[in-house]
């Protein structure tokens, strides 16, 4: 459609060195084609230039003092991308790669994803360029204050609500509510994935896992399947790669791969529970390397490659962006894999998805699959709301709810717009057409 491809020409002009952002925007506008062509109003409204543009962006200086008392500078970035259905919701990523490229394609697949859960938020993302990793807890303080100290201003429990991602978990969390309940002095829902006794909602932790596994069991249901006994590779040893893996265990799957920026450890076995529990101690407690665990349990450890090099009959990627490219993807088709459920953002590149859906296997998109988290999030901010906590078994039971719902909705909007069991086409044009009819109820804003 002539009108899309003169858009996104403009989008490159404009946006020129942000290949990430570029990456999303192009795959978003180019699949909701059918949906555009449909609606006249969109066009007329100039709905796609409105969602490109972000309504806000924030970037500002992170000083702070490391344990010798030298000065350290980091950048801090909040993209407040749109709130056409609620307040700014997205988390934080502290990683040293991170720049406006890649918050902005994250703040724009949030708007859709957040769209997609049923739930009132718009999207944002944000977070700096520091990395934690050797970092003391003393200094991811000092340095999470720091941060907060300029962002408190800009987000509010009804305005902008972050929560953590890529390099940000419990503690970083903490350290930064802590921070802003002393200048806003007062308590709120201002930060989402906090402590159990300070605000935080059961199964926060574990909603990225156990989300993109239950997304990944609607797609086999369709196909009369079932994870159980399945052969699963997963990418990541973090927050979403951990409760992927636990999801796994608990539905009869065989994961037998985890994976950090150095190598990935393969147990042709079968990672246990017990593993998985070494393996969290290992991350969240010691802050250890994924290379520890072949030493501990004498299984073989792969420097320098990713999992999809092995045969599997389903991966679940839980690391970080463009992790699989056209060469990964044509490797996992050959060996038989015939799922992949995305708990990371955008970690198919744009070949990676092509061959995905061309194959026609059973492909699960970030903003859909990993959408079990931001979910979770809409459920502990509903929670402080009432100031009434829900039960484990509560919590579950709606994000469950939530992520059959989201497969439900990609899947049959996918074939009301002639193409069905395209996923990505689905997801991409649902989260759309309910943000999109927001901003024109809501006229030139
Ligand atoms: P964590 O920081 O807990 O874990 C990140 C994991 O990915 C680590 O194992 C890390 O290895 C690896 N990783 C990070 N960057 C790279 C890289 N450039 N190359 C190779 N490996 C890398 O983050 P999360 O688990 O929270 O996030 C993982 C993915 O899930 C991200 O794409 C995130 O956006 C997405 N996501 C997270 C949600 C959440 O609620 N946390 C919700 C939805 C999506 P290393 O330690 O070596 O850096
Ligand atoms: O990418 C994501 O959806 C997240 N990192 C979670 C965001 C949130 O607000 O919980």
């Amino acid at each position: 459609m002539a009108i899309i491809h003169e858009i996104l020409e403009s989008v490159r002009k404009r946006n020129a060195g942000e290949p990430e952002f570029l990456q999303a925007a192009t795959e978003v506008l180019e699949s909701i084609e059918p949906a555009v062509q449909r609606h006249k109003k969109y066009v007329e409204g100039r709905v796609l230039e409105r969602l490109v543009e972000p309504e806000r962006v924030i970037i500002f200086r992170v000083p702070w003092q490391d344990d010798k008392g030298q000065y350290r500078i980091n950048r801090g970035f909040r993209i407040q991308m749109n709130s056409a259905i609620g307040p700014y919701k997205g988390g934080l990523r502290f990683h040293p790669t991170v720049n406006l490229s890649i918050l902005k394609f994250l703040a724009f697949e949030q708007v859709f994803k957040n769209s997609l859960t049923t739930l009132p938020m718009g999207g944002g993302k944000g977070g700096s360029d520091f990395d934690p990793k050797g970092k003391s807890d003393n200094e991811v303080m000092r340095f999470c204050q720091s941060f907060m100290t300029e962002l408190f201003r800009h987000i509010g429990p009804d305005t902008d609500v972050p929560a953590g991602d890529i390099g940000v978990g419990g503690r970083e969390i903490g350290y930064l509510y802590g921070q802003y309940k002393r200048l806003a002095n007062e308590s709120t829902g201002v930060l989402t994935g906090k402590g159990i006794n300070w605000g935080g909602s059961l199964i926060r932790p574990e909603a990225t896992g156990y989300g993109c596994v239950y997304f990944a069991e609607e797609m086999l249901k369709t196909r009369g399947e079932s994870l159980a006994g399945k052969v699963c590779t997963v990418s990541g040893s973090g927050n979403a790669a951990q409760f992927t893996v636990e999801k796994l265990i608990q539905v009869g799957a065989k994961p037998v791969t985890m994976s950090d920026s150095n190598g990935f450890i393969y147990d042709k076995n079968g990672i246990n529970q017990e593993k998985l529990e070494w393996i969290k101690n290992l991350k969240n407690v010691r802050r250890g390397r994924i290379k520890e665990y072949a030493d501990e349990f004498g299984v073989e450890y792969v420097e320098g490659q990713r999992p999809w090099i092995l045969a599997c009959q389903c991966a679940f990627p839980c690391a970080t962006q463009n992790e699989i490219n056209g060469e990964d993807a044509a490797r996992l088709l050959k060996n038989g894999c015939y799922l992949v459920s995305e708990a990371a953002n955008m970690p198919s590149d744009p070949d990676a998805i092509h061959q995905f859906l061309a194959a026609k296997i059973l492909y699960g998109p970030g903003k859909a699959a990993n959408a079990g988290g931001v979910a979770t999030s809409g459920l502990e901010m509903s929670q402080n709301s009432m100031r009434l906590p829900w039960t484990r078994e509560e919590v579950d039971k709606r994000l469950h709810h939530i992520m059959v719902t989201i497969h439900k909705n990609a899947w049959d909007t996918a074939a009301d717009y002639g193409q069905p069991g395209n996923l990505l086409v689905g997801a991409n044009i649902a989260g759309f057409t309910k943000v999109a009819d927001a901003m024109l109820d809501q006229g030139l804003v």
